[in-house]
């Protein structure tokens, strides 16, 4: 029997675009521990964008072929590895025929709002690689594998804030006297977040045309960084970003408490946003395999556990290092981003836990316990790494190398 929370996978072939990242590399562990084979597929592009940026991971990862060899030598169990972009046709449709996916799960976009906004290069990249990308997935599941399960991963700012009830992809809406329930109206705040809603439209489009049965998940901010597999070998940690570029909200704020650094604010704190732990992705993704679209359904769930403004966010962080003896302390920057400071935000997610999503909830001992895992790492931050990288309003044509 599949479970939503054990569960074997029964042999399941799952492809996992994007295997090599930080929600990736964790998912595909998860899924190959509990019986599904898995293949990934990489280009390593996120890799690369560390070494161009001057970036780094806090934790020291491993490359990828170590992460696979030793993932087979502790656990018995073989992941297959496909490195190429799957932009490149010739490429993904080779990977597609020789693996035959039952499901491919699509983690493999450039996913930072801040690097979509450095400059029109970067934009451009963003918007090319994501939109096209995922179309490639979608013609090679019409021509190759008919049967496969599309399970996407979008973004809950796809939805931006909205002073309404946000719902799960559809909002019924009368107007004129007529009824009809409709996309939720998308609202993106940086040429990331706009490729994702792109995305949503090509595959809605997709599900009518051809029939595909597609799941796609708004997924909140993620954090933490363990996962049961990724710490059974120190060649297996995940990535943790908290830079200014690729880091997010409260993973970095954990960072910032951690190496003595004044938590980052942006302007007054109240963007709120939907958040969740790294072990519920994992936990998500396996759901939505389990439990698989319709063929010729746009299935739109809500990836997140619970929602929280930014000030709340650095409230529970300061607390909690105080517990831990560090000295917190707060600061609002300028926000470098444009975007509503104060707004309305309550947005439904039940249908995951419907399924039977058991969430791990930001409970104090969460923060204890990465806070204590970061600050065993804190050497390797580097503090120059940690400010506001890009601000949206001078984003330029000028190619912006980010050199120090
Ligand atoms: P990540 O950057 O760590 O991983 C993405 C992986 O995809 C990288 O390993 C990268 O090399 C690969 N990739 C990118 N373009 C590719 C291409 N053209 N061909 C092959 N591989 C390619 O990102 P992540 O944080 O793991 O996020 C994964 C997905 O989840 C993204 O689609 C992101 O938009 C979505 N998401 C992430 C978060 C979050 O908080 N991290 C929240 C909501 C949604
Ligand atoms: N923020 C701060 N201080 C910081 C970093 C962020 O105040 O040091 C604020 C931002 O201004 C923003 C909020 O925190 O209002 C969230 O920012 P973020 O960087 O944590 O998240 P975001 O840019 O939205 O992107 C991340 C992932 C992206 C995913 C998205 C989910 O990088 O891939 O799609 O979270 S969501 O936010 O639901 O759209």
């Amino acid at each position: 029997a599949q479970t939503a929370n054990g569960g074997g996978g029964g042999g399941t072939r799952v492809m996992i675009i994007g295997g090599d990242g930080y929600c990736g590399w964790a998912t595909a562990l998860h899924l190959s521990a509990r019986g599904y084979e898995v293949c990934i597929v990489d280009n390593l592009c996120r890799r690369q964008f560390d070494l161009t940026l001057g970036l780094d991971t806090l934790t020291p990862i491993t490359s990828i072929h170590d992460r696979v060899r030793t993932w087979g030598e502790i656990s018995g169990r073989h992941i297959d590895l496909q490195i190429g972009d799957i932009c490149d046709w010739e490429f993904l449709s080779q990977a597609v025929t020789s693996f035959r996916p039952d499901a491919m799960v699509h983690f493999g976009e450039q996913r930072s709002a801040p690097y979509s906004m450095i400059d029109r290069q970067r934009a451009v990249f963003t918007q090319h690689n994501n939109v096209i990308g995922n179309i490639n997935v979608m013609f090679a599941i019409k021509e190759l594998v008919p049967d496969c399960h599309l399970v996407k991963l979008g973004t809950m700012g796809e939805y931006g804030t909205p002073n309404i009830d946000i719902e799960e992809g559809f909002i019924t809406i009368n107007h004129n006297g007529r009824t009809d329930t409709l996309p939720y109206p998308k609202q993106g705040n940086s040429f990331y977040h706009l490729s994702k809603i792109h995305d949503s439209h090509n595959i809605h489009f997709a599900t009518k045309a051809w029939k595909l049965a597609a799941t796609d998940l708004n997924q909140g901010v993620v954090y933490g960084v363990r996962t049961e597999e990724t710490v059974a070998h120190p060649a297996l940690i995940n990535r943790y970003d908290y830079d200014g570029v690729f880091g997010t909200a409260l993973n970095r704020f954990v960072v910032q408490a951690a190496v003595g650094h004044p938590l980052t604010v942006y302007g007054k704190g109240g963007q709120t946003r939907g958040f969740l732990d790294i072990r519920d992705t994992v936990r998500c993704i396996q759901i939505a395999i389990d439990n698989p679209a319709n063929k010729g359904e746009f299935r739109v769930f809500n990836q997140f556990t619970e929602q929280f403004s930014v000030n709340q966010l650095a409230d529970i962080v300061t607390r909690e290092g105080k517990k831990l003896g560090l000295t917190v302390e707060v600061t609002n920057v300028p926000n470098p981003r444009v975007e509503a400071e104060e707004h309305y935000y309550n947005a439904k997610c039940s249908k995951l836990q419907d399924l039977g999503l058991e969430p791990h909830l930001l409970q104090d001992s969460m923060i204890d316990s990465l806070l204590e895992f970061v600050v065993q790492y804190k050497d390797r931050c580097k503090m120059e790494l940690i400010k506001p990288a890009v601000d949206w309003r001078k984003a330029g044509v000028k190619v912006n190398t980010m050199g120090a």
